[in-house]
Order: C-alpha cells, then sequence, then structure tokens
C-alpha cells in the first residue's frame, strides 16, 4: 500500500508519495516532477500529461486541459460559460445539468465531492481533500525543529499560493506538533493565466495592426500565442530587458515578430497586480492581526515569480518573503505528509491539524404542517473544520432543513445552496407533545457540509422524572408545544483535528434558545450513556438528502465502469500500435542488414526478392495495414521472420564459429 498526496493544479499536476525515509516528489514516464494536467483523446486512445500537451496544438478540440475550473459547475454556471470561450473544445450539457466534455465524457464533476467522485473513479481511496495552501502549511510545519512549545504564543505564518488559475492566502499559528489556519483568502480568478491573457491580447492588437491578422478567430493561431507569451512571461521574470517574440508561419503563412519588457509588461499588468493586496489586508482582519505580529511569510506557486507580485506582497507587509518551501511542489508534500499522518502503515510525528471553514453556512428549516420556519448560522466563514454541530428541534412532524451558504456574493458560485435534508419519521410523543429531536450538522475531513444523523429522544419515563437530564436541556422542554424558533445561539469550540484518530469534535446547540454547554469529544459517551439509562430512549431517524450539483452513485458506478473500459482499450491499442510499430521495426531493420551484415549470406536473386517484399510491406503498413488488429500484425511479422531467420542463422553461425573454434583452442 502506499499514499501520495496530489496536487491538482489547474495547468499542473504534482504528485508526492510518502516514503519511509520521507516524502519524495515522484516524477512521471518523462523524468519530469511535473506533469501538465492535460488529456488528449485520440480516435482510439487518450495520452494524458505530456504526451497529450504536446496536442494541444495539433490536435485542438479534442484534447482537453484547463478543466479544474469546471468541476462541480452546472453548465449554465457564468464560469462555465466565461471558461467556455476560452476553450478550444467543445463544452456540453449533461443530462444531470453539470458539465460534461463533449466526447467521450468521462469527467463531469462537482467541486470537492466531485473530485471526491473523480478520485473514486480513478480507483483512489481519498483520504483527505486539503486545501492548498493548509497543505502547503503543513509541509512547511512538519520539519520545523523550532516551533513555540504550546503554552507559547504561537509563530504565525502567511502562505501565499498564486498557481495558473487561482490566488489564495492564508495565516495560520504554529505551535509544537500543531498547526491552526486562522484565516484564508482568495481571488480564485488571479493566476498566471490572467498575465498570460494581458500579454496575448497586446499581441493581438499589435498583429491586427501590423498584419491585418484576426488572431482571435483562429483557435490553433490562439494558441500558439498563448503558448508563446506564457514563455516570454517567465523569461521575463529572469530578465528586465527587451526579449523577442518570434513565431513562424503563425496564421495566413505569415511569419510574426515583436518584442517586450519587463516594465512594458508591468504596465500591461496594472490592474492585475492592484489584486494582489485585497486577499492579504483582508487575510490580516480576519484573522484579526496586525503586519507586526507576523513572523514570515511564505510563498508558492508559479505566479509569485513574477517580480512585480512579489513587489506587492513585500510592499504590503513591509518584511522580506521567504522561499523556504518548494515553490512548486509544496502543496503535493504537503498532501502526502497528510495522508501519511492518516495511515497506520505510516508512524509520523504526531501533527494536529485545524482548518476552517471557508464560506458561512446557514441552516434554514420549515415543517410542512405548522408555519414554523426559522434559520441559524451553523458554521461561520473561518470556523474551524472538520467540525460536528447537534441542534435540538422540539417538533412533531417530519421537517426539512435547507443548508446554503450565508453570503452568496462571497461564493464563486451563482447558486448559494448546498443541499436539502428532510428529517423523516418524527411523530408527536404518546401525551401529544412535540418530540426532542437531534440533528448533527458537520463539516467533514474533506471540507464538505452535510447532515449527518438525526434522532428522537423518547421520553419513557412515567412520573416525568427528569433528574437524568442536564439542566440547560431541560429549559427547553419548556418551550414544548411552541413551534416558534427563538434566535439560535451557536457556541464556539475550538476544534483540534488529531493527526491519527478521525475525531470530530462537537458542539451542541439548542435552537429553542437554551444554550447547552459544548459536548467535548471525551464528555460525548457520557451524554449518550445517561439517555440509555432508561429514562429517555434515542431512535435514528431517517434523513433524506438531495445535494445539489452531486453526482448520484449509479452515476459515478457507470463511470467507473467506463474508466475501465477506457483503460483496457488503451492497453488494447498500445498493445497492437507496438505490434504495428514492430513490424515496421523489422522492416527496417531488415533491409538495413541486407545491404551490410547479411550481405555475404544471401545470393544476389534472394537479395532483390527480399528487398521487393520488404518494399511492399512498407507500402501496405501506410495504406491497407495502416489500421489492422493486433494479430494481423503478428502474422505479418511471422512471416517476414520465415524469409528472415534462415539467413540470420547463417550469419550468427558464421560469426560464433570462428569465435568457438578460438575458445577451443584456448582450452587445447
Ligand atoms: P492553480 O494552483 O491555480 O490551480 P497550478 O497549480 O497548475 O494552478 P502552478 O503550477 O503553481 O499552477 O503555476 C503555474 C503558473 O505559474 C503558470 O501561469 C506559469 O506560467 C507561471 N509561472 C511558472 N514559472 C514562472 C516564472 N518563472 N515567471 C512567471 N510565471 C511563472
Ligand atoms: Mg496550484
Ligand atoms: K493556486
Amino acid at each position: 500500500m502506499s499514499v501520495v498526496g496530489i496536487d491538482l493544479g489547474f495547468l499542473n499536476c504534482y504528485i508526492a508519495v510518502a516514503r519511509s525515509g520521507g516524502i519524495e516528489t515522484i516524477a512521471n514516464e518523462y523524468s519530469d516532477r511535473c506533469t501538465p494536467a492535460c488529456i488528449s483523446l485520440g480516435s482510439k486512445t487518450r495520452t494524458i500529461g505530456n504526451a497529450a500537451k504536446s496536442q494541444i496544438v495539433t490536435n485542438v478540440r479534442n484534447t482537453l486541459h484547463g478543466f479544474k475550473k469546471l468541476h462541480g459547475r452546472s453548465f449554465d454556471d457564468p464560469i462555465v460559460q466565461t471558461e467556455r470561450v476560452k476553450l478550444p473544445y467543445e463544452l456540453q450539457k449533461m443530462p444531470n445539468g453539470s458539465t460534461g466534455v463533449k466526447i467521450p465524457s468521462f469527467f463531469t464533476d462537482a467541486e470537492r465531492r466531485s473530485v471526491m467522485a473523480a478520485a473514486q473513479v480513478a480507483g483512489l481511496n481519498c483520504l483527505r481533500l486539503m486545501n492548498e495552501t493548509t497543505a502547503v502549511a503543513l509541509a512547511y510545519g512538519i520539519y520545523k525543529q523550532d516551533l513555540p512549545p504550546l503554552e507559547e504564543k504561537p509563530r504565525n505564518v502567511v502562505f501565499i499560493d498564486m498557481g495558473h488559475s487561482a490566488y489564495q492566502v492564508s495565516v495560520c499559528a504554529f505551535n509544537k506538533g500543531k498547526l491552526k489556519v486562522l484565516a484564508t483568502t482568495f481571488d480564485p480568478y488571479l493566476g498566471g493565466r490572467n498575465f498570460d491573457d494581458a500579454l496575448v491580447d497586446y499581441f493581438c492588437d499589435e498583429f491586427k495592426a501590423k498584419y491585418k491578422l484576426n488572431v482571435k478567430d483562429n483557435s490553433r493561431a490562439l494558441l500558439r500565442l498563448y503558448q508563446e507569451c506564457e514563455k516570454l512571461k517567465k523569461l521575463m521574470s529572469a530578465n528586465a530587458s527587451d526579449l523577442p517574440l518570434n513565431i513562424e508561419c503563425f496564421m495566413n503563412d505569415l511569419d510574426v515578430s515583436s518584442k517586450m519588457n519587463r516594465g512594458q509588461f508591468e504596465q500591461l499588468s496594472v490592474s492585475l497586480l492592484a489584486r494582489v493586496e485585497p486577499p492579504l489586508k483582508a487575510v490580516m482582519e480576519q484573522a484579526n492581526l496586525s503586519r507586526d505580529e507576523i513572523n514570515s511569510i511564505e510563498i508558492v506557486g508559479g505566479a509569485t515569480r513574477i517580480p512585480a507580485v512579489k513587489e506587492q506582497i513585500t510592499k504590503f507587509f513591509l518584511k522580506d518573503i521567504s522561499t523556504t518551501l518548494n515553490a512548486d511542489e509544496a502543496v503535493a508534500r504537503g498532501c502526502a505528509l497528510q495522508c501519511a499522518i492518516l495511515s497506520p502503515a505510516f508512524k509520523v510525528r504526531e501533527f494536529s491539524i485545524t482548518d476552517v471553514v471557508p464560506y458561512s453556512i446557514t441552516l434554514r428549516w420549515k415543517s410542512s404542517f405548522e408555519d414554523g420556519t426559522g434559520e441559524c448560522e451553523v458554521f461561520c466563514k473561518n470556523h474551524p473544520a472538520p467540525f460536528s454541530k447537534v441542534i435540538t428541534f422540539h417538533k412533531k412532524e417530519p421537517f426539512e432543513l435547507e443548508a446554503y451558504y450565508t453570503s452568496p456574493h462571497e461564493v464563486p458560485y451563482p447558486d448559494p445552496r448546498i443541499g436539502n435534508f428532510t428529517i423523516q419519521n418524527v411523530f408527536p410523543q404518546s401525551d401529544g407533545d412535540s418530540s426532542k429531536v437531534k440533528v448533527k450538522v458537520r463539516v467533514n475531513i474533506h471540507g464538505i457540509f452535510s447532515v449527518a444523523s438525526a434522532s428522537v429522544i423518547e421520553k419513557q419515563s412515567l412520573e416525568g422524572d427528569h433528574s437524568d437530564i442536564p439542566m440547560e436541556t431541560e429549559s427547553s422542554f419548556k418551550n414544548e408545544g411552541k413551534d416558534e424558533m427563538d434566535k439560535m445561539q451557536v457556541d464556539q469550540e475550538e476544534g483540534h483535528q488529531k493527526g491519527h484518530a478521525e475525531h470530530t469534535p462537537e458542539e451542541e446547540i439548542d435552537h429553542t434558545g437554551a444554550k447547552t454547554k459544548p459536548l467535548h469529544p471525551d464528555k460525548q459517551d457520557r451524554a449518550t450513556q445517561s439517555v440509555k439509562k432508561g429514562k429517555v430512549k434515542s431512535i435514528d431517524l431517517p434523513i433524506q438528502s438531495t445535494l445539489y450539483r452531486q453526482l448520484g452513485q449509479d452515476l459515478i458506478n457507470s463511470y467507473i465502469e467506463n474508466e475501465g473500459k477506457m483503460i483496457m482499450q488503451d492497453k488494447l491499442e498500445k498493445e497492437r500500435n507496438d505490434a504495428k510499430n514492430a513490424v515496421e521495426e523489422y522492416v527496417y531493420d531488415f533491409r538495413d542488414k541486407l545491404c551490410n551484415v547479411y550481405e555475404k549470406f544471401v545470393t544476389a536473386e534472394d537479395s532483390n526478392k527480399l528487398s521487393s517484399v520488404l518494399e511492399d510491406t512498407e507500402n501496405w503498413l501506410y495504406e491497407d495495414g495502416e489500421d489492422q488488429p493486433k494479430q494481423i500484425y503478428v502474422d505479418k511479422l511471422h512471416e517476414l521472420k520465415k524469409y528472415g531467420q534462415p539467413i540470420q542463422i547463417r550469419y550468427i553461425e558464421h560469426e560464433e564459429r570462428p569465435k568457438a573454434l578460438n575458445d577451443l583452442g584456448k582450452k587445447i
């Protein structure tokens, strides 16, 4: 068994694996540690990574890249529509409204849930879906020997990641063996590609004026321009002087050329550079820290290499930036570390991680028969995660809970709804009173919200002896009968996520306003015990959940099946190709040897005959034999070998005989 961390980038993917000696970023088949997030679909097979990237220009419409932003989105989502015009391949609306990519459409996804589903399709068991900057923070913290002890003031570190498509910032507090995310902010639409856009727009204008070319109408030319601009952008990070941009045979048989320097580039990017500061400011406000309370600033992600981006960061913090981390690999390494911590197969230093809920979540409820409605923010922004809360309701019939993001404008989705959850099998108690229903809501280790469970507490006592029920809870009974909701109070409790034990901290909320004590994990058992003692009984209730943008398990299963078929198809196609190549290689090799080493072992007549057989075979390979089943190639090779082998044997014998004699001579 191995555990790996995967950084699913917009442009690039990195994979790190936990080995006994430590964390290692692994290389792909091209000995490259960075793999382009790209899939190229041929008529029969798929290629991925580097091989696929090289086909972006040649197989324009069937090479998929830049799909990270499509996860979990519906086809009509404005973001999908914005991205769509930038993509040279076609997107298509799927039966369930999600976004599919036209042609074998196997990665229709739904952000976190969709990545989880994708992992499932790929046969991976996802141990933890981690926020990128938290992974970086873990990669940073776990090897630091000099973190302040638990009782001392923590070390506050800001992590900044600007990749190709997105920009994230987080502030983390470190103590020995412990990391707590204090706040995170982001601009989901700022990254290296926006700088590419700025360059591309500039050159498109220039080429229109200079060469009368409408580059944007030609997706192949546009892609080539993007590739050249990205290269130019990187060169400008290292070089401030004028740099050339030349593309041969660019469009309409024209060669184009131009130049650019860093100063000009910065002029073009003024509005982008202005977007670096706001998330920095916001994260400090949310973490409630002043700049002098920050101990260090760590940057990762490719686009932070742009000097002007770095300058913006330094200017804001008035501090030097450190780059102790591997800018490209830190996310994957952090993820691999987390997996190693979670996996019982690895012995890793204990390290507790508390992440945050990125968007506040509100629960709204209504019951179908009474007009009782109400709402409560169950998780505020930056609330520690993972975390569970228990909410108490007093109800006489089934009721529905609707979860949604409290501040839709902060969420990069057009639809703030998360899901609907119907708590079923709720009835009045035998005495006609409302039943006490406990509902557990949770943000799990992957950052995914759910209504995890519900139970009804049935009073069984005859004398109305409530002595076992905690005081605070009892007050809620006094409200029985009334279904109106008082404003709910939410207790905040710090959540800790121990690396090894999957323990989700919990607190209890009574919607009637009777505030109960936060339930500590260790007290939980006691609470349940008192319930079990006999006076009251807890019965689990079924929940019917409808999650928005969720792929059904049936659909996931069909994708798994499809993926299996495609893997098989890829394998067969590879074997077919190998068989074809073997024929081709044999032809070339045989022909070469006929005029060289085999010359003495074959008559001129035979040699001519063979040459023409080889030529026929070669022609066949380019014509009728271009696309044949594997067996045809295998037979063809066999046939050729029938001619070749006798000659080969004569040759080998001739070569070997003197050697054998020589050896014999030595022995004598
Ligand atoms: P994301 O995190 O947004 O999903 P990603 O993880 O794929 O994307 P990275 O690999 O971190 O992105 O960074 C890629 C971006 O960094 C590209 O836009 C690339 O052009 C840019 N980049 C890489 N090196 C440099 C450099 N030396 N100078 C400027 N930009 C660079
Ligand atoms: Mg990234
Ligand atoms: K990023």
